[in-house]
């Protein structure tokens, strides 16, 4: 259907720029590494790829602390590499979106150069400066990263906030000024051809200007009940978005990082966001079957009808759902990674992988802190010692706060550094990288990768499974079923999110003669019959016959 945008039916990659494939041989990674390997993605079957960020950057937080929007890394390459890059992803008919983040700069940015020189500089405005409280900061706002949100600056004797790290240091988007710069920034690289933008924290922009404490909740943490989704939040967003969609298919997916489904849908849709990602389904820490199909219905049961989901699983942010999701059972967690990527492609929504978990790349821990990259676990470590524990309790502390888990070189093959560098990379490999890689894993019929490629191919050869609402979605126990249509492609698929085997009625199946397209596991194809048994974790697909 040509009046469905192209992200509908669009399945993403996420690509963490450090981390996917160094093509100067320098430990990191780089434009002309992914451009190398463009047509192993096409292999792979994607369409879509979201670069994390790759501006000039200190890294202090991986680039997520921009110092020039305009220019490229010199890590990453040069502008021309770039250029390239995007030549390369469209004649391989592969769109490119682009991380940007609006909410907050690196310190090193000169607007805040500018900011910090004095009280009277007209980009004083452009950060959130605030007065000392009783001599002390102006309230109990703490940095999602650990420890307090403000930071003194001695010179002029104010406070300044920072929702991460020290040198991320929060925009004023109540500033006219500032949102001008922004729109400029992205008619810049939308004019450079890219196919959208991925909003760091886009629900972060506005903070409540009266500045009172945040609550706590029960279990001791704070409640950012008023440094985000602040009122005129959606203003400011539809004003972005209204610049952005004047350009033909730009797309825009937003991080709202809540898993509250109320919340979500207010930023989707009518004007605002193209879709946000959906945290109430990826983020469960361990495998709660239930909670995933209530928060399936719920999202079906919640959206309005121009409102689709998001569907992932991992990301940069998070441990690898192959690791939380496998309970350590070598059997469990292969099993439950194929009943997911079937899940994420099939399902209604815009899926998102995140590169390394088609081959099923697990999670790493640093044994030592000098391994440690993640500011964030670095934060933990340093308030952990300080708060008195021994450095192995604060180690322990940090690895579980390290987002550096998910972040370890892509395994292309067997070799030392895994076909990532030839040299030593800038943050450890992952576990039984010597064993784990593409090359083993596109060598063995039964294995993750290949499965992905099978989604991948069936949901390109099928609107009914890329675009396709669902025209019936039933629970039974811990199976999920439904029926997608478009126009006359049908598919039906059966989920079986337990461990023990179901049977499930194939009526439907026959009704539309429908063929048996995939599975996870083998199961009869009582093509005549009118059921057939599920295995535990089994997920199966039937579509019209092409
Ligand atoms: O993440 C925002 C965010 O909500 C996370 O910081 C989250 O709180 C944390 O990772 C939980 O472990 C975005 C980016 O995805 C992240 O990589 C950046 O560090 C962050 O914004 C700041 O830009
Ligand atoms: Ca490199």
């Amino acid at each position: 259907d040509s009046n469905v945008p192209w992200w509908r039916r669009t399945a993403f990659y996420e690509i963490y720029m450090p981390s996917f494939c160094d093509g100067n041989q320098d430990g990191i990674g780089d434009f002309r590494g992914i451009a190398s390997k463009l047509d192993e993605l096409k292999a792979l079957g994607i369409g879509g790829i979201w670069l994390t960020p790759f501006y000039k950057s200190p890294k202090v937080d991986n680039g997520y602390d921009i110092a020039d929007y305009y220019a490229i890394d010199p890590d990453y390459g040069t502008m021309e590499d770039f250029d390239a890059f995007i030549k390369t992803a469209h004649e391989r008919d592969i769109r490119v979106i682009v991380d940007l983040v609006l909410n907050h700069t690196s310190s090193a940015h000169p607007w805040f150069q500018a900011s910090k020189s004095s009280k009277d500089h007209p980009k004083r405005d452009w950060y959130i400066w605030q007065d000392p409280v009783d001599g002390g900061m102006p309230n109990n706002w703490e940095s999602f990263f650990g420890g307090p949100a403000w930071e003194y600056d001695e010179a002029s004797g104010q406070y300044y906030y920072h929702a991460f790290a020290t040198e991320q240091v929060d925009l004023n988007w109540a500033n006219p000024e500032v949102r001008a710069a922004m729109k400029d920034v992205m008619g810049f690289w939308l004019d450079k051809g890219i196919d959208g933008f991925r909003l760091d924290v886009i629900n972060f922009l506005k903070v409540s200007g009266q500045f009172p404490d945040n609550p706590y909740q029960d279990n001791g943490e704070q409640d950012h009940r008023y440094d985000k989704d602040q009122a005129g939040i959606l203003d400011a967003i539809r004003e972005i978005c209204e610049f952005v969609h004047q350009r033909e298919g730009a797309f825009m997916v937003g991080e709202v990082g809540s898993e509250e489904m109320s919340l979500l849908k207010q930023y989707s849709g009518d004007g605002l966001l193209d879709v946000v990602f959906n945290f109430n389904l990826g983020s469960q820490e361990t495998y709660q079957p239930s909670k995933l199909i209530e928060q399936v219905l719920l999202m079906e049961e919640v959206h309005r009808s121009n409102q689709v989901p998001t569907l992932f699983f991992s990301s940069h942010d998070m441990a690898r759902h192959i690791s939380r999701f496998g309970e350590g059972d070598p059997e469990l967690e292969v099993l439950r990674a194929k009943l997911m990527a079937a899940f994420m492609l099939t399902a209604k929504g815009v899926p998102f992988l995140y590169y390394g978990d088609e081959i099923g790349m697990r999670d790493y821990y640093s044994l030592r802190i000098e391994d440690m990259r993640d500011i964030q676990g670095l934060t933990h470590y340093d308030l952990a010692i300080k708060e008195g524990l021994s450095e192995e309790e604060a180690l322990k502390r940090a690895n579980e706060k390290s987002r550096d888990k998910s972040r370890t070189p892509m395994q292309w093959d067997g070799s030392e550094y895994s076909g990532f560098s030839q040299v030593k990379p800038w943050i450890a490999m992952g576990p039984r990288h010597n064993e784990i890689h593409v090359a083993a894993e596109q060598s063995n019929p039964d294995s993750i990768y290949v499965y992905y490629q099978q989604l991948l191919r069936l949901r390109r050869l099928h609107p009914s499974l890329a675009e396709g609402g669902y025209s019936r979605i039933e629970r039974a126990g811990e199976v999920l079923i439904y029926t997608k249509i478009v126009a006359d492609d049908i598919s039906l698929v059966a989920l079986n999110f337990g461990a023990e085997p179901v049977e499930i009625d194939l009526s439907e199946v026959n009704k539309h003669s429908l063929q048996l397209a995939l599975t996870s596991q083998s199961i009869e194809d009582h093509q005549a019959g009118e059921k057939t048994v599920l295995p535990g974790y089994a997920g199966a697909v039937w579509t019209t016959r092409l």
